[in-house]
């Protein structure tokens, strides 16, 4: 089955007792047993939702997976695999991504023992040189929030085999759309769900997906002991979500390609970050490992200026100043000050995260409106 159809069909099916096709919200949290211990494979809401576990086939299906878990938010799928780890386990990770993912780590994750080392990912050599007999994960966010880096996946496989570490990839930016992480040696692919794959922007969700049935145990048991589950009403709306990504993605690189190129030329921009382009340093993987090169665009106004980055977003009418990405409308954001403010700012400077850094989430509108919003802001 292709992409698209698997989107609209895969791992839901019509409702048993009413031939409903599109899933019914199980708004139920618990289940009539006919004698203890003997019912249909649903005891609890918090373990199973028939909703939730519809969602959780469809997204197994689209990423080439065997199991999926749905949860609360993208920051509950990850937490849920860091405790997969041990106090003294290493963890090697990407040091451009989400700052949240940043802050779990660092302020969670670590007072635990559990020690965090942040590399720049598009250098595999520096992965490599990170590795200890403790390295237990390796932690993959490509492309990367804000900076569009994007990191060699297989490469990092072969990595963390010689490690014996495990592999997750952060696909948020992605979605199966544009990478399926699983293929190219990932042992775990981690979503927001809040962003491309849910795609309106009406609810908060995340998920983890993976091929083995003993991480699948391992992650399942976590999922249900911690309780970071959603409710059967969120687990509708990415079910719905889901049934457009293909069209929805599609229009997302159109445009993003549009609105990177017309950003290239303006004489007042002086750097624009999109792997789409031929001279992104990590242009030849992009175009190894994604089928397209998606809708995020991060973009520096030239004299490197954070007051002119802020008045060139308080300017923006469609692209609209909000925390958050991947919906069907377009928005920007200011991330030292927003989304990686959790980032202290000499990390964020070693980074390459300037304080003059605008980031673009490019929406489906038509983009000859996103353009002259951009030139009206820009000006
Ligand atoms: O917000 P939540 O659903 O909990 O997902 C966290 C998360 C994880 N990974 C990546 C790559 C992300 O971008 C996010 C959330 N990001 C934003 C809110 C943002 O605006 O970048």
């Amino acid at each position: 089955m292709k992409f698209g159809t698997k989107a609209i069909h895969a791992g839901v099916h019509p409702d048993p007792e009413t031939g409903a096709i599109m899933t019914p919200i199980y708004q139920t949290s618990t289940y009539v047993q006919r004698s203890p211990g003997d019912h249909k494979g649903f005891e609890y809401s918090r373990t199973h939702n028939p909703t939730r576990t519809q969602l959780q086939d469809a997204l197994a299906a689209l990423d080439g997976g065997k199991h999926g878990l749905a949860f609360a938010s993208g920051m509950a799928a990850i937490d849920c695999i860091v405790k997969l780890l041990q106090p003294g386990d290493e963890v090697i990770s990407t040091n451009d991504l989400y700052g949240g993912s940043y802050r779990l780590f660092t302020k969670v994750y670590a007072t635990y023992g559990i020690k965090f080392h942040f590399v720049p990912m598009h250098d595999m050599a520096a992965v490599e040189a990170a590795v200890t007999e403790r390295t237990k994960l390796i932690w993959v966010e490509t492309p990367t929030n804000p900076l569009l880096n994007v990191i060699d996946i297989a490469a990092a496989s072969a990595v963390a085999k010689k490690a014996g570490a495990l592999l997750v990839v952060d696909n948020t930016f992605s979605t199966p759309y544009l990478q399926t992480p699983l293929e190219l040696g990932a042992d775990m692919v981690m979503y927001s769900l809040t962003k491309y794959m849910g795609g309106h922007s009406d609810t908060v969700m995340g998920a983890v997906v993976v091929n083995d049935d003993e991480l699948h145990q391992r992650l399942s048991f976590y999922q249900n002991a911690c309780g970071g589950t959603p409710g059967p009403q969120d687990c509708f709306l990415v079910l719905r979500g889901l049934k457009t990504l293909h069209v929805r993605m599609q229009r997302h690189c159109e445009n993003g390609r549009k609105v990177a190129e017309y950003l290239k030329a303006h004489p007042k921009v002086e750097k624009v970050y999109w792997p789409g382009f031929q001279d992104h340093p990590n242009h030849a993987v992009a175009a190894k490992q994604m089928r397209d090169f998606g809708g995020m665009i991060s973009f520096v106004l030239k004299g490197d200026r954070k007051e002119d980055a802020i008045a060139c977003l308080e300017k923006f009418q469609l692209f609209s100043l909000a925390e958050s990405l991947g919906g069907v409308e377009s928005l920007s954001g200011h991330p030292a000050t927003m989304t990686h403010a959790s980032i202290p700012a000499e990390e964020r400077r070693k980074a390459g995260l300037s304080d003059s850094l605008i980031r673009l989430s490019v929406g489906i509108e038509d983009v000859e409106d996103l353009i002259d919003d951009l030139k009206q802001a820009i000006g």
